[in-house]
């Protein structure tokens, strides 16, 4: 009996007929993380992921590279384990089906199923799709031709062995009806048993030498090799010390059947009928769960090779970082539902969820508590109304990202915890930290604070398995400072109060910067291959210290670069003078209704009235942040418009488009006092 405390996952192994894409590298972040995931609940976890790499498509790629197939694998299961260590890809075990561990394993089943009657050897003609590597009926072709994938069929006689797949297709309908979930998403399932309602034929499992000679030999007869999807499928059991007699290998004992075999929908059939029927000829069970996911197009197109250029996942970490590119894919789209790749949703994605709601709570929560509580987790008080739904909805969220991650419900999981991340945002606003502070009331501050950075807490636990590194990136600034191989624990993650009073925080940091536009490497490759114009220039804002003047369209100097003194035009005395600067003080301060970049303020420059500014701040300064700063302003600008609002004078700041600190004076003085 297989213990309760182990997970078992697998993916497809990949044929190494070419290197890695996006597709690979989805399947296999999925499977990672709920790999970490299991392991994080204490679960002894198996992670198999691997390389196919016998059958005509492989052999026809080495022909091409005119190296022998052997050279060819050898060479090609580096690209794959290259990208899967990129991509934080943490796998048990990895299987390459040229392995005497495996081979050894193909033919010990190959005799068994002989054996006991199960292989037969038959004459056999059809058409024949070399590029799908089946035979096909008349009626299954069309125009023709193959029907997946569109190529010339030809029409082949030969002899080969049988498996009687037939003999266990009853066996199959009738686990399919016990076992509801045994095929996901239940759209797969149901392909699955229309399937099965017409009747089921018995599989062709070898191929003759003559033809095809790169696989597993069978133990008997030399004519033939071993079909390649017979061969993969056992993949599965052989990495776990499978033998059809003799006592059980003890992985065997501990990890079949399978938890969850991940797989891509174009190989639920294989999966569903090939194998569970393979199993069942040997007596065993098969995988608890197949979960089929849906297909990635991009940018709106089919995936093909100069799109997948595009996507290459290399590029993907490159640009965005590993785990931004496992969150997004992830997070986009529903797993078993097909989906769009785009860079642009990457990016809204990366800004909405991570930036500003997460990103925020963390900042703002961070630098509240720098600033007025010495950098240090505060005290929880007495728990009000609010403080007790806010925990509510926290236990709420990890139960619920819990059982959605266990079901693969990425998508479900995360937005259950974003409800909570958005609800600590939200905290803050009608808590009002800033009111607190200025009326003293330190331990309601506190308390306040502490409750978002414990929220910020939960993120980054629950957050693990997805996001490796930025998790403890978040945790570094919560003053958790972690090893590689050390978590936040799942134990009591709800509750908020899992930090310990008056540790300090590390100086705030933006753990996911706002971005401003795709990377420019991202850009002229989707102008490249796409032949569009990607993403417009950058909205016409105004730069840092955003004044009132329309300065977005003059050039702006690279902000690490001072201007060289040459390239400046002076001016005399009484051009400076005409420029009227004055202290001011910010009494209010708010975003932007319509724009990201900017902040509405109202400040005091000495006059009847506050002066309403609005400046191109907001990627650097939490508004509420501000109230109370003394600032220079430029009091004599011509009034504008910025998106709707009209701006009446300008907050001077240093930095070029990115603003990088206010303007400030050593003393505290009354508004409205010259700046000279
Ligand atoms: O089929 N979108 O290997 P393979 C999402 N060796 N996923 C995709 C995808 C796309 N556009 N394209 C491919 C084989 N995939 C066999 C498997 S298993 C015993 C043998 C993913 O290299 C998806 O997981 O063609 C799919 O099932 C797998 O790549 C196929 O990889």
């Amino acid at each position: 009996m297989r213990p309760d405390d182990t997970y078992y996952v697998t993916t497809p192994i990949y044929y190494v007929n070419d290197k890695p894409h996006l597709g690979h590298a989805y399947t296999t972040i999925a499977a990672d993380v709920v790999a970490r995931w299991h392991r994080l609940r204490g679960q002894r976890v198996h992670f198999l992921t691997g390389v196919d790499e016998h059958g005509q498509k492989v052999l026809e790629a080495a022909t091409r590279r005119g190296i022998s197939p052997q050279q060819h694998v050898d060479e090609m299961v580096e690209p794959y384990k290259a990208l899967w260590e990129r991509l934080g890809i943490e796998y048990d075990d990895f299987i390459r089906t040229t392995e005497p561990r495996h081979e050894r394993v193909v033919q010990a089943v190959l005799q068994r199923l002989k054996d006991q009657g199960d292989l037969y050897l038959d004459a056999y003609e059809g058409w024949y799709s070399t590029a799908a590597e089946r035979f096909w009926t008349e009626k299954d072709l069309v125009d023709g031709k193959c029907p997946d994938t569109g190529q010339p069929v030809e029409w082949v006689q030969e002899e080969n062995w049988f498996f009687r797949m037939s003999k266990y297709a009853d066996q199959l309908r009738d686990w399919i009806a016990d076992h509801p979930d045994f095929i996901r998403p239940e759209s797969r399932r149901n392909e699955v048993l229309g399937y099965l309602r017409k009747e089921v034929g018995d599989l062709c499992v070898t191929r003759p030498v003559s033809r095809m000679s790169w696989g597993v030999p069978l133990p008997w007869d030399d004519r033939f090799v071993t079909y390649v999807w017979f061969d993969a499928l056992l993949n599965y059991i052989s990495a776990l010390g499978y033998t059809p007699d003799g006592e059980p290998a003890a992985d065997f004992r501990d990890f079949w059947p399978a938890d969850h075999h991940l797989i891509g929908k174009d190989i639920l059939t294989t999966h569903a009928v090939y194998w569970s029927t393979m199993l069942f000829a040997l007596g065993e069970r098969p995988a608890r769960q197949l979960y089929a996911h849906g297909w990635w197009t991009v940018e709106g197109r089919k995936m093909s090779k100069s799109l997948g250029n595009v996507v290459d996942p290399h590029l993907l970490i490159d640009e965005y970082g590993a785990d931004v590119f496992r969150y997004f894919v992830l997070r986009e789209i529903p797993f078993g539902y097909d989906g769009d790749f785009s860079h642009q949703a990457l990016m809204e994605r990366f800004n909405a969820d991570l930036a500003n709601d997460l990103g925020n709570l963390l900042h703002r929560s961070v630098s509240m508590s720098a600033r007025w509580l010495g950098g240090e987790v505060g005290a929880l008080d007495a728990p009000t109304e609010a403080d007790v739904a806010l925990q509510e909805l926290a236990d709420r969220a990890v139960a619920t990202y819990a059982a959605e991650l266990e079901a693969l419900q990425f998508h479900k999981a995360f937005e259950a915890l974003w409800e909570l991340v958005r609800a600590g945002n939200k905290y803050i606003d009608t808590e009002q930290p800033w009111a607190l502070n200025r009326q003293g009331d330190e331990e309601r501050l506190a308390g306040v604070l502490r409750r978002c950075l414990e929220i910020v807490r939960v993120a980054a636990t629950l957050l693990q398995p997805v996001m490796p590194q930025k998790s403890h990136e978040l945790a570094r600034q919560l003053g958790i400072v972690l090893d590689d191989d050390e978590h936040l624990s799942l134990e009591g993650v709800a509750r908020l109060d899992g930090l310990e009073a008056g540790t300090p925080l590390a100086p705030a940091r933006p753990v996911f910067p706002r971005m401003q536009e795709l990377p420019p490497r991202i850009r002229a490759l989707l102008a490249e291959t796409l032949g569009t114009q990607a993403d417009p220039p950058s909205r016409s804002e105004p730069d840092a210290g955003g004044g009132a003047a329309e300065s977005a369209s003059s050039p702006t100097p690279n902000p690490e670069t001072p201007v060289a003194e040459e390239q400046t035009p002076l001016i005399s005395i009484d051009d400076f003078a005409k420029v009227q600067l004055r202290t001011g003080r910010i009494l209010e301060a708010r975003k932007h209704p319509d724009a990201d970049r900017l902040l509405v303020f109202k400040v005091d420059v000495g006059e009847e009235q506050p002066r309403t500014i609005v400046a191109g701040i907001a990627s650097r300064y939490e508004p509420e942040l501000l109230v109370g700063q003394q600032v220079v302003v430029v009091t004599n600008l011509k009034p504008a418009r910025l998106r709707g609002i009209e701006s009446q004078g300008m907050i001077l700041a240093a930095g070029g488009k990115q603003v990088r600190g206010l303007v400030g004076v050593s003393e505290p003085l009354p508004p409205g006092t010259i700046v000279r």
